[in-house]
Order: structure tokens, then sequence, then C-alpha cells
């Protein structure tokens, strides 16, 4: 478990991480040309590639362009089974804890598994969190199922609790890709004050500032889609904002 004890021993260091989410079907040679540069500057941890609908060429493509030419972890974040791909590095093993579709808890997970098995992939068991936003995202549509509302933090905590008790081994809070609102200040204090897991928290990340106080409210590794598809140049900003956030519930 080689990248799940390096995120283990950043939240013990209370060190903050970037991941950039790179969805096959809307990068270009070009920016993801720009992502290798910033990667091999050392401003981006890891990439996570996924998406709700991709198409396998794709897939292939952008996952060796990033091997080939990045040093850093390809962590699969698959809408489907059929993203599973052997040459990244490992695979948030989402099981849709906040939704009610049984094949997202473990049906999905039954298929996957002799793939996975038969792979070399860091297999990291992830209890994935929808947040309501502020409009239907990919996410909610495609899983066919009701996020947790904005303003409740304490089901997400009880949900994420419950995801930790059954041995999942990190949290996703997830407002969706495109998300109007990240998840607000509060849920995320919430789920990280309630489980001793890495918390990751994506969607609707759009600048530095937002970035700096969702890890200052508790996120471990904060993921940045959308903005910086359409302006690459924010990451060096939000790399530095994650890096030097804190959490503040947390005395030192
Ligand atoms: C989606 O959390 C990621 O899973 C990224 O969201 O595209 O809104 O940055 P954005």
């Amino acid at each position: 478990m080689k990248y799940y004890q390096d995120w283990l021993s950043r939240k013990s260091k209370g060190e903050k991480s970037l991941a950039i989410l790179v969805d096959p079907d809307k990068v270009s040679a070009a920016y993801l040309n720009k992502l290798c540069t910033f990667a091999n500057e050392g401003f981006i941890d890891y990439f996570f590639v996924g998406g709700s609908l991709i198409t396998s060429s794709l897939m292939d493509n952008t996952i060796r362009f990033l091997k080939s030419n990045a040093p850093i972890p390809i962590i699969l974040f698959p809408g489907s089974t059929l993203q599973i791909h052997p040459e990244a590095d490992g695979i948030l093993f989402l099981s849709l804890i906040s939704g009610r579709n049984p094949e997202l808890l473990i049906g999905k997970h039954v298929e996957a598994a002799p793939i996975l098995q038969s792979s070399k992939l860091e297999v990291i068991s992830t209890g994935y969190v929808l947040v309501e936003n502020g409009k239907a995202t990919s996410a909610s549509y495609m899983s066919n199922t009701t996020p947790i509302p904005y303003d409740k933090p304490e089901i997400a905590s009880y949900t994420a609790l419950a995801g930790q008790m059954l041995g999942l081994k990190c949290t996703y809070l997830e407002a969706g890709s495109g998300a109007i609102n990240a998840v607000s200040c509060d849920m995320v204090t919430a789920v990280a004050q309630a489980t001793t897991t890495p918390l990751i928290v994506g969607g609707g990340i759009r600048d530095k500032e937002t970035a700096r106080v969702i890890c200052n409210a508790g996120a471990d590794i904060v993921v940045i889609g959308t903005s910086v598809e359409h302006n690459p140049e924010l990451i060096e900003d939000i790399f530095h904002a994650v890096k030097n956030a804190k959490t503040s519930f947390i005395e030192s």
C-alpha cells in the first residue's frame, strides 16, 4: 500500500496534497503537456484519472502519455469498471456510500475484484460521498442517487464514519465536477473530525483561496479539474495555497 501509506504519513504530519483530475474526454494534448510540465516542476502531487463517461481509446492514450512524461502517481478515479486500466499506479475503489444504489455500493466491485486481483494496481477502498451543490452533476445523474443536502454536515460525517467502520480507507467528499459550490467548510470539518482516515475533497474548487480554506477545514487532498482545464496557470498558486494550509481545529 505504497500510495496509501504516503497519504497516511502526510496526514500525520499535517501535509496537504493537490490532485489534478484528468478526464480523458475533456483534455487536449497541449493541456496534458502543460500538466506534465507542472508535475515535473513539483506542483502536482497526484493525477486522478477518470470521468463519468469515457471512451477507452482516450483513456489509454492519456494514461500512457502521463506515465511517460511525468514522475507522479496516476490514481484511477473510475466512473465505471470500463475505466480500470492496468498501466495506472493505483485505483480509488469507490463505494458510493451517500447513495442507496446497491450496484455502486458492492455490485460493480464484485465484477471488478478479479480484474484488480490480477493487476498491479494499488487498490484504495474509498467511501465516496456526493454532496448537493446547486445543480445536477454527472456524478449524481450517472449514479442515479440523491446527494447529501449541502447544509447537513452531520449526515456527511456519520456517513463517512460508517464507511470508516466498514473498513474503507479514506473518504472522498464530492460536490461533483463543475459544481457551482464547493462542499462547505462546515461539512469538511465535520467529516474530518468524525474520521481518522485521509479526507479527499473535490468539486467546484476554482481558486487558491477556496483550496486553502477547504484544507484549513480539514481536507488532506484537494482535487481540481474544471478550473485548471480552463486555466492551467492556476496550478502553481493553488499548489502553494494547499501546501501552506494547516487544519485549523488541530492544536499544534
Ligand atoms: C470531480 O472533484 C473533482 O470529481 C473535480 O471537480 O472539475 O469541479 O474541479 P472540478
